[in-house]
C-alpha cells in the first residue's frame, strides 16, 4: 500500500489533484490507515497511471475518464453474479481477498437499503462488523456506501425516500457504536459539529469515532450546527477541541468570522478544520494559532500532541 505522498512523487501527480479526483470523480477509492490517511492499493496506483496516460496521449479530461471507467465498471458487471463472485476463501492474496469480500458484502446490503430491507440491511452490516471490526467496516465498506448512495441520488437513480432511508440506517449504526465506546475520564473534551446549510457529516463522523475510540468525551452535534450557543457549551464543558467539516467552500467565509472571534476568546482552544471544501478553495488558506487543516496533519500524531497529559 502507498501514502499519498508516495503516489504523488511515483507519478508527478500533486497531492491535491488526487484528493479531487477523488471527491469529486470517485477515479479511486483508497483504503484509509487506522490515522486516516490514505493508503492506495497497486490496483489505484495502476488506474491512476492510466488516467494520466489517457490526458495525456489522448487529450482526455479527467469528467469523461471517469465516465469510461464507470461504464467499463458496469460492463465488467453485466458477468454473472457466480462469476463475478467467486467462494469467498479460494482466492490468493490477502488483499484481493478483502476486496471479494467487500463486493460481497456491498452486494448485499445495497439491495437491501433500497429496498428498505432493515432487516436485511442490518444482518450484512453485522456480518462486515464480525469480520473486520467496527472500525474498519466504517471505513471500508459503510463510508465508500453512503457515497456511492450520494452520487446515485445525485443523478436521479434513487429517490430521495431511498437515500433517506440508507443515510438514516448507517447513521444509526455508526451512532450506536459511538455511544458504546467508553470516555476516558483524564481525557478533554471535544465538539465536532458542519457549520450551518452544510448537511455533509460523513467525514465528521469517522473523526468522531477516531477520538472517541481512543476516549475523548466527543460531544458530536453533526450536520447544519448554528453558530449561537457554542460559546456557551465550550466554557460549560471545557471543550478543548472543535472539529469541523466543510464540503460547501462558501461556507468558509462565515467559519473564518466566526473562528476569530472564537479563537480569540478561547485561545486555548485547538480546532481541526476537514473537508474538501478546504481543498477546493483557491486562496491560500488563512493562519490562526492552534488551528489546523486534516489534509496537513497526521491524526495520530495531532492527537498526541494536544491530548497529551498536561504537565
Ligand atoms: C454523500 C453525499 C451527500 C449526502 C450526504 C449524507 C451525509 N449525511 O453526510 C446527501 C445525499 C444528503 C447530499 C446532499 C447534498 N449534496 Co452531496 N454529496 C455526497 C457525495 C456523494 C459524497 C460526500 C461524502 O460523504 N464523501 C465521503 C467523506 C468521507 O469524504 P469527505 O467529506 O471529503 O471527508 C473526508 C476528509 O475530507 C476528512 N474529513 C471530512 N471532514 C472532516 C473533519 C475533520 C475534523 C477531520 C479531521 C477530517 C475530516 O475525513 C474524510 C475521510 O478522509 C459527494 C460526491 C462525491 N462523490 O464526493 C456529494 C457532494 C459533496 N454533494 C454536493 C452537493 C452540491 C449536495 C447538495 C447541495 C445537493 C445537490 N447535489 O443538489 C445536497 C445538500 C447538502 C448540503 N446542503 O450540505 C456536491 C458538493 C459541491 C460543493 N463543493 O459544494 C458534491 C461534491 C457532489 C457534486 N459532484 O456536485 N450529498
Amino acid at each position: 500500500m502507498y501514502s499519498i505522498q508516495k503516489v504523488s512523487d511515483m507519478l508527478g501527480i500533486p497531492g491535491v489533484t488526487l484528493r479531487a479526483w477523488e471527491a469529486r470523480h470517485g477515479i479511486v477509492h483508497p483504503l484509509r490507515s487506522v490515522g486516516g490517511h490514505r493508503l492506495y492499493s497497486e490496483e489505484d496506483v495502476a488506474t491512476l497511471r492510466r488516467v494520466k496516460r489517457l490526458m495525456k496521449e489522448q487529450g482526455m479530461k479527467i469528467g469523461e475518464i471517469a465516465h469510461r471507467l464507470k461504464r467499463e465498471k458496469s460492463t465488467d458487471r453485466t458477468v454473472p453474479r457466480s462469476a463475478e463472485v467467486p467462494p469467498l476463501f479460494s482466492i490468493a492474496s490477502e488483499q484481493e481477498r478483502s476486496v471479494r469480500i467487500d463486493a460481497h458484502i456491498a452486494d448485499r446490503l445495497y439491495p437491501a437499503l433500497v429496498a428498505f430491507n432493515a432487516e436485511e440491511a442490518n444482518r450484512a452490516i453485522d456480518l462486515a462488523i464480525s469480520l473486520y471490526g467496527y472500525e474498519m467496516t466504517f471505513h471500508r465498506i459503510l463510508a465508500p456506501l453512503l457515497v456511492r448512495i450520494g452520487n446515485d441520488w445525485e443523478s436521479g437513480n434513487l429517490a430521495v425516500a431511498q437515500e433517506h432511508f440508507a443515510s438514516q440506517l448507517i447513521l444509526q449504526r455508526f451512532m450506536q457504536v459511538f455511544r458504546s465506546l467508553p470516555v476516558d475520564p483524564g481525557m478533554p473534551c471535544a465538539v465536532a459539529f458542519c457549520p450551518p446549510d452544510e448537511h455533509h457529516q460523513l467525514g465528521l463522523l469517522l473523526f468522531s469515532l477516531y477520538l472517541r475510540k481512543r476516549g475523548v468525551d466527543v460531544i458530536y452535534l453533526g450536520p447544519d450546527t448554528p453558530y449561537e450557543g457554542l460559546g456557551r457549551l465550550i466554557e460549560m464543558k471545557d471543550v478543548r477541541v472543535a472539529a469541523i467539516s466543510v464540503t460547501d467552500p462558501a461556507l468558509i467565509v462565515p467559519l473564518s468570522e466566526w473562528l476569530d472571534r472564537t479563537t480569540a476568546q478561547y485561545p486555548e482552544l485547538h480546532v481541526l478544520l476537514g473537508g474538501s471544501g478546504f481543498g477546493l478553495q483557491g486562496e491560500p488558506r488563512r493562519q490562526w494559532e492552534r488551528v489546523s487543516y486534516e489534509d496537513d496533519v497526521d491524526w495520530e500524531a495531532w492527537c498526541l500532541a494536544v491530548f497529551a497529559p498536561r504537565q
